[in-house]
């Protein structure tokens, strides 16, 4: 059916997995100024941008390793949206293989959409084989029936169609034998027993190169959806000419994440900081094109800033959202800003003095170094106001956590110096 015409053992593949097609944005509403939108429909511009990569390049098949979905869908616009994109290949005569996975298994979408004749989605009930007999290529695949898959799929494939390309189209958590986990766990001696060529596995989000022979890959997801899932986001370019493989990643995400780190160790002003911010953001953001890029920005390091942002809290946060301004030649959004700057005042030495200073280091020394008279003077000191704060703020109770008081020691003590002025 393929206009382009190749000769067997010559052709080109798409491999993808993980697209997560709406996948709901958690927590994005606490976050001023988010581009919720943009995040909102990334998962659905990543899938057309696969396609137009499908078009462009003319490719023979495309390969959907599974979990297309997050979850059973909201209603019918999700799967529609899909079935476009897949009516697009189908009329440049691109044939879809699809296996399901553990979020979008054939037991969890409940709502049913009849896909176009381009479109094979592998049964869940046993390893099929579907060949491709101009293109000399045999494709192997198993969907998951529910979303629990605590054996091995792999025994159950059929053995490689000799003279064949063969393709083994999976998902799983490639964790080892069967039992370890619920995705369909095996490893890269049981696929090798099959004998294919080329393994699509899915499921990992990050893009992994598992063995070159066979190649067993997986591409990662479509579209990064957090701060955690960071870097470009893609799919799998393959080559196949007289059967030599040549394959290639390429990033198709709308919006990029990433965290970095900006050492402000010896910054003594906020010019000085804000200088520095601005060329770590400029540098993440170089030469990507039109992307978003959703920013997690993480400050460290011994400063006089973390004085500053003791008397006046928020300060490097709005430097960071400053900087962001100023950056040209690409759209960012900062997710989020962390700090981890310490002081650089010498307690040690502070502690030694008989000031008021000494006398506060002091305590907070004793009582850092035992928890219970921690707890105790934290009680008598605050608990009148404890009591009256509602659950919420009290943040799940861990009130009385030692880790979390300690940390609301060091935080009134960075305050209390900052106010005394002992920093400069
Ligand atoms: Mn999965």
């Amino acid at each position: 059916m393929n206009t382009v015409v190749a000769s067997p053992g010559t052709f080109r593949f798409l491999h993808a997995a993980d697209l997560h097609i709406d996948s709901p944005l958690r927590g994005l509403s606490r976050y001023a100024g988010a581009p919720v939108e943009r995040l909102r429909n990334a998962t659905r511009r990543a899938l057309e941008n696969l396609v137009d990569l499908a078009l462009a390049e003319q490719v023979h098949f495309v390969l959907l390793a599974g979990d297309l979905y997050d979850r059973d869908w909201q209603d019918f616009h999700t799967g529609l949206f899909f079935r476009a994109q897949m009516v697009r290949l189908g009329r440049a005569h691109i044939q879809v293989f699809i296996v399901q996975g553990n979020h979008d298994a054939q037991g969890t979408i409940t709502r049913e959409l009849v896909l176009p004749d381009n479109v094979k989605v592998f049964s869940s009930r046993k390893a099929e084989t579907v060949h491709i007999e101009a293109l000399g290529v045999a494709i192997h695949g198993h969907s998951f029936p529910q979303r629990e898959v605590p054996e091995d799929l792999v025994p159950h494939y059929p053995l490689a169609v000799p003279g064949r390309f063969n393709i083994g189209l999976l998902h799983t958590s490639l964790t080892g034998a069967s039992g370890h986990d619920t995705y369909a766990p095996t490893d890269i001696a049981t696929l090798k027993t099959r004998g294919y060529d080329y393994w699509a596995l899915g499921h990992v989000h990050t893009r992994a190169v598992e063995c070159e022979s066979p190649r067993v890959v997986f591409p990662g997801n479509l579209q990064g959806r957090h701060a955690n899932e960071t870097g470009p986001k893609g799919c799998e370019l393959v080559s196949v000419l007289n059967g030599q493989m040549d394959a290639r990643f390429v990033a198709l995400d709308v919006v990029r994440w990433q965290q970095i780190t900006v050492p402000l160790d010896g910054v003594d002003s906020l010019a000085q900081a804000s200088q520095a911010i601005t060329a770590a953001l400029a540098h993440a953001t170089a030469g990507a094109g039109d992307l978003l890029h959703a920013l997690r920005v993480h400050l460290t390091g011994r400063t006089v800033l973390h004085t500053a942002e003791a008397e006046q809290p928020g300060t490097l946060e709005a430097a960071v959202h400053a900087a962001a301004q100023d950056v040209t030649g690409a759209e960012l959004w900062i997710e989020q800003v962390q700090l981890q700057l310490s002081s650089p005042i010498d307690r040690a030495a502070l502690a030694q003095g008989d000031d008021a200073v000494a006398e506060l280091l002091r305590l907070v020394d004793s009582l850092a170094a035992d928890p219970a008279a921690l707890a105790a003077w934290t009680a008598q000191a605050c608990g009148d106001v404890l009591h009256k704060l509602p659950v919420e703020a009290k943040g799940e109770g861990h009130w009385a956590d030692p880790a979390t008081l300690k940390a609301l020691l060091m935080d009134a003590e960075s305050t209390l110096l900052a106010r005394l002025g002992s920093a400069a």
